[in-house]
């Protein structure tokens, strides 16, 4: 820690607000964990224990009121985000939000609307993917034509198991969320519409859900994305693509790592979840969200009007997922301030 490092307040601690205070404790430079703020005062001082010196709050205005920050790092559920934005934004405080950046389109435009009263941007909405090493590779392939145009996405995207607040909604709302975001910013284009099919169920999927689903996701460009959804795959958790061009294939999200070959068999680890298959990803983001926030620049990354257009995405989503058919998405215009 030094005298310069700015002061994060970490809104949630579950498990990815304890993730990121382990980040910025352990692996971050620039910043420090200065306040916790979590309404469960024993999930609280557990976190505390990890972040020498943090104070903990049960609100972030309470926080705001001690002066015991410089930043925010909004990591508690999706529907709790603009509660804790709002009064972020009105002290103009520097705002990483994880995904989603809220859960409705409405509450999106509600948020926009309060930043857009500022000079300039604050908020950093937390799509991990966007930092990762394959998928900036992937992009600058899209960008570079050197295979030709980008004509589709096929997407994978397996969970072994999910825990028991999650509902069937959240296969859009929660995990094709990261698609809706990953996809026009590798594709270079907007979401068009989105439909979803339902293949045979996986009988050991949890009884509520209906899943695996396969999700249709068309761009303003024409290119076409199809995403296997699957929460109950078992054996670990694996995110990977293979991108068509016009003179070839591109793959990323394959297994790295030790291969061994034993009594008969060959076998690569494989991550069971997404803290150690993105922590690198995530590591990125945070130290440049940190060099941003010490330069002046505050964003470094998908944007609230980012934010914005996957909610608007989400949305078409679930009722895709609910009622069929395709579900198509009004354009709408990037505002200058999100220049
Ligand atoms: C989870 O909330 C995430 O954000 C993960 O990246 C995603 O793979 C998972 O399906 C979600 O539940």
């Amino acid at each position: 820690m030094t005298t310069n490092d700015i002061r994060v307040a970490v809104v949630g601690a579950g498990m990815m607000g304890a993730d990121h205070i382990n980040r910025l404790t352990n692996r971050v430079a620039g910043a420090h964990v200065s306040a916790i703020v979590e309404p469960d005062a024993g999930r609280a001082e557990a976190a505390a224990a990890n972040a020498p010196g943090a104070r903990t709050f049960a609100r972030l205005e309470d926080a705001i009121a001690a002066d015991a920050l410089d930043a925010v790092l909004i990591a508690t559920p999706g529907q709790f985000h603009e509660t804790v934005i709002m009064p972020a934004l009105d002290a103009r405080l520097p705002i990483l939000c994880e995904k989603p950046l809220t859960q409705e389109p409405e509450s999106s435009r509600r948020v926009l609307e309060a930043e857009q009263k500022l000079d300039a941007p604050l908020i950093q909405v937390g799509f991990m993917r966007r930092f990762d090493r394959e998928y900036e590779q992937l992009r600058e392939l899209v960008t570079s034509h050197d295979a030709g145009e980008l004509v589709m996405l096929r997407c994978v995207h397996r969970n072994p198991s999910v825990p028991e607040a999650y509902h069937q909604n959240m296969l859009i709302t929660d995990s094709v969320v990261h698609e809706f975001d990953v996809a026009p910013w590798l594709a270079g284009s907007d979401v068009k519409s989105v439909e979803v099919k339902h293949p045979r169920r996986n009988s050991l999927a949890p009884e509520r859900l209906k899943e695996p689903i396969l999700v249709i996701i068309e761009l303003t460009n024409g290119v076409l994305v199809d995403v296997e959804m699957n929460v109950s795959i078992q054996f670990g958790y694996q995110v990977a693509t293979e991108a068509v061009f016009e003179k070839g294939t591109a793959r990323i999200g394959q297994p790295t790592g030790i291969e061994r070959w034993q009594e008969g068999r060959v076998f690569r680890g494989e991550h069971a979840d997404y803290t150690t298959r993105f922590a690198d990803a995530y590591d990125i983001e945070v130290q440049r969200w940190v060099r941003a926030v010490q330069n002046g620049t505050n964003v470094d990354g998908p944007s609230a009007w980012d934010g914005y257009k996957v909610a608007l995405a989400c949305e078409a989503g679930v009722t895709a997922l609910n009622e069929g058919g395709i579900v198509e998405i009004p354009h709408e215009e990037r505002p200058a301030f999100y220049a």
